[in-house]
C-alpha cells in the first residue's frame, strides 16, 4: 500500500492543543507563568463545586485512564470518595517505563505546575490529605521541576494545612522508583512506597478499598491527571465534544522508530493512524506498526484505517495501551524485536507468581530456538509458544505475566511471523 502523506506538524504551545498547550510556552520554573496562563483556575472552581460535583463533572466528562487500562477515572475517585476507612490517599503514577512511552515525561517536564494542580484536585475529590507522586527514577529532570514546583505551591498557600484559604489541607511527596519496570503496577508502587519488595498484590482487594498502607487509594497515571484541568475549566460537557462517545478527549501518542519525527503527539481519540503517522513523516515501506508498547499488538500496513480508540483498536486485535505508537519498516527484524520484548519481560518479571517467572524464560527460550527457522521446523515451537503464553495470560498474578505474550502472538497471527 501507498505510504501515508506527510502533514503539517502542531507545535507544542499551540493553543488548539489541551494538554501540550503550555509546554514550551511557561516557564516550568515559573509558578507566576503557570498562572498568568490559567493555572489554578480548575482548582478554584473545583472549591467551588465541592467533592462530590468534582467527581460529577469527571464522570459527565467520560475521562478513563490513560495508563493503559482505561478504567472510567470518576468511578475510581467516587468508590474512593464513600470508603468509611480513613485515611484517604491519592498516588500519582508517574513510573512511565512502558517501552516506547514518553509522555507523561514531556507533561511533567514541561508543565509540572499542571500536574501539582490536577493532584490537589484529585486529593480534594477524594477525601485525601496526602499524595504521593512515584516517580521513574531515571527522570532526574523532572523530579528536579516536580520538587521546585511542589516547593513553590508550598511557599504561596496552594499546597499545605490550608489550600488557597479553603480549610483543605493537602501535601504531596515525591517517591523516586530505582528502574524496575514492576514498580509501576499500581500495587506494586504501594509496596515500594512502603518500604517493601515491588511486588504486585492480588487484587481484589482493589486500591479504592485497600491500597497505600492498607488504605482507601486512587492512583492515576499523570496525563489521566492532567486531563482533569480542562475538564473543570471548559465543562465535562465542551470537553467530552472531543473525541468519541466512549473515548473522550484528546490522547498523547509517543510515536518512535522508522519515522522522520519521532515524538509526543496530541490528537483527538478518533483520529485515524494514518493521520498520526502522516504527522510523523512514515517510512516509504512501512512493516508494521506496534500499539501499545510491548505489552500491544501489531497492525499491518493495510489496517492503518483504524480509529485510535479504545475500542477502536480493540475490535482491530490490537490496543492503544498507554498510547505508545512504534513504527517499524521493511527492513526491521521481526524476529529479533520479538526477542527484544521477550528479554525484556524475562528481565522485569517480578518473580513471584510460577506462570510469568518461568513462562517468560520459556517464551524466549523458544523464540531463540525458531528465530532462524521456519515451516515444520518452527511448528512445535510455536505452539509451545502458543501453550505457554495461554498460562501467562490465564494465571499469572498481574498484568505483566498477563500480557507478556501479546505481541508474539499477534506477530504470528497477524504478520505471519516465523512462516
Ligand atoms: C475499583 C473495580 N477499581 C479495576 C482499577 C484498578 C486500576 C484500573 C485498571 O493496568 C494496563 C494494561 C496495559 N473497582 C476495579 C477497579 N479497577 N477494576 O482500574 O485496572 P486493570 O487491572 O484493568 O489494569 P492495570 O493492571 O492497572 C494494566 C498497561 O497497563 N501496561 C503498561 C502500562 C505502562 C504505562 C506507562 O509506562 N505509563 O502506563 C502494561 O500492561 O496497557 O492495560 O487502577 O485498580 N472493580
Ligand atoms: Fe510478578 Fe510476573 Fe507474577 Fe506480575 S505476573 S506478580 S510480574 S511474577
Amino acid at each position: 500500500p501507498e505510504p501515508p502523506a506527510t502533514a503539517a506538524v502542531p507545535q507544542a504551545g499551540d493553543p488548539e492543543l489541551v494538554l501540550l498547550r503550555r509546554i514550551g510556552g511557561v516557564d516550568p520554573y515559573s509558578l507566576d507563568g503557570y498562572r498568568a496562563a490559567g493555572g489554578y483556575t480548575a482548582l478554584r472552581r473545583a472549591f467551588a463545586l465541592g467533592p462530590a460535583e468534582v467527581i460529577r463533572e469527571v464522570l459527565d466528562a467520560g475521562l478513563v485512564g490513560r495508563g493503559g487500562a482505561a478504567f472510567p477515572t470518576g468511578r475510581k475517585w467516587e468508590a474512593t470518595a464513600r470508603q468509611p476507612d480513613h485515611p484517604h490517599y491519592l498516588v500519582c503514577n508517574a513510573d512511565e517505563s512502558e517501552p516506547g512511552t514518553f509522555k507523561d515525561r514531556v507533561l511533567m517536564e514541561g508543565d509540572p505546575y499542571a500536574l501539582v494542580e490536577a493532584m490537589t484536585i484529585a486529593g480534594y475529590a477524594t477525601g485525601a490529605h496526602q499524595g504521593y507522586l512515584y516517580l521513574r527514577g531515571e527522570y532526574p529532570r523532572a523530579y528536579e521541576r516536580l520538587a521546585h514546583a511542589i516547593g513553590q505551591a508550598r511557599l504561596r498557600g496552594l499546597l499545605g494545612p490550608d489550600v488557597l484559604g479553603h480549610g483543605y489541607a493537602f501535601d504531596i511527596e515525591i517517591r523516586r522508583g530505582a528502574g524496575a519496570y514492576i514498580c509501576g503496577e499500581e500495587t506494586a508502587i504501594f509496596n515500594s512506597i512502603e518500604g517493601q519488595r515491588g511486588e504486585p498484590r492480588s487484587k481484589p482487594p482493589f486500591p479504592v478499598e485497600k491500597g497505600l498502607f492498607g488504605k482507601p487509594t486512587a492512583v492515576n497515571n499523570v496525563e489521566t491527571l492532567v486531563n482533569v484541568l480542562p475538564i473543570l475549566t471548559e465543562g465535562a460537557e465542551a470537553y467530552a465534544r472531543t473525541g468519541t462517545g466512549s473515548s473522550t478527549g484528546t490522547k498523547l501518542f509517543c510515536v518512535s522508530g522508522s519515522v522522520d519525527r519521532p515524538g509526543i503527539y496530541e490528537l483527538p481519540f478518533g483520529a485515524r493512524l494514518h493521520d498520526l503517522l502522516a504527522l510523523a513523516g512514515p517510512p516509504p515501506a512501512l512493516r508494521a506498526v506496534l500499539l501499545g508498547g510491548a505489552a500491544g499488538g501489531f497492525v499491518r500496513p493495510d489496517e492503518l484505517d483504524i480509529p485510535l480508540t479504545f475500542e477502536g483498536t480493540r475490535a482491530a486485535g490490537a490496543t492503544l495501551g498507554s498510547g505508545a505508537v512504534l513504527v517499524l519498516d521493511d527492513t526491521v527484524g521481526l524476529p529479533a524485536i520479538l526477542l527484544r520484548i521477550a528479554e525484556f519481560f524475562r528481565d522485569e518479571s517480578c518473580g513471584q507468581c510460577v506462570p510469568c517467572r518461568v513462562g517468560t524464560v520459556r517464551q524466549e527460550e523458544a523464540l531463540h530456538r525458531i528465530k532462524d527457522r521456519t515451516g515444520a521446523a518452527a511448528a512445535g515451537d510455536i505452539a509451545l509458544l502458543r501453550e505457554v503464553g495461554g498460562a501467562m495470560r490465564d494465571a499469572s498474578i498481574c498484568g505483566l505475566g498477563q500480557t507478556a505474550w501479546n505481541a508474539v502472538e499477534s506477530a504470528i497471527d497477524r504478520l505471519g511471523a516465523f512462516e
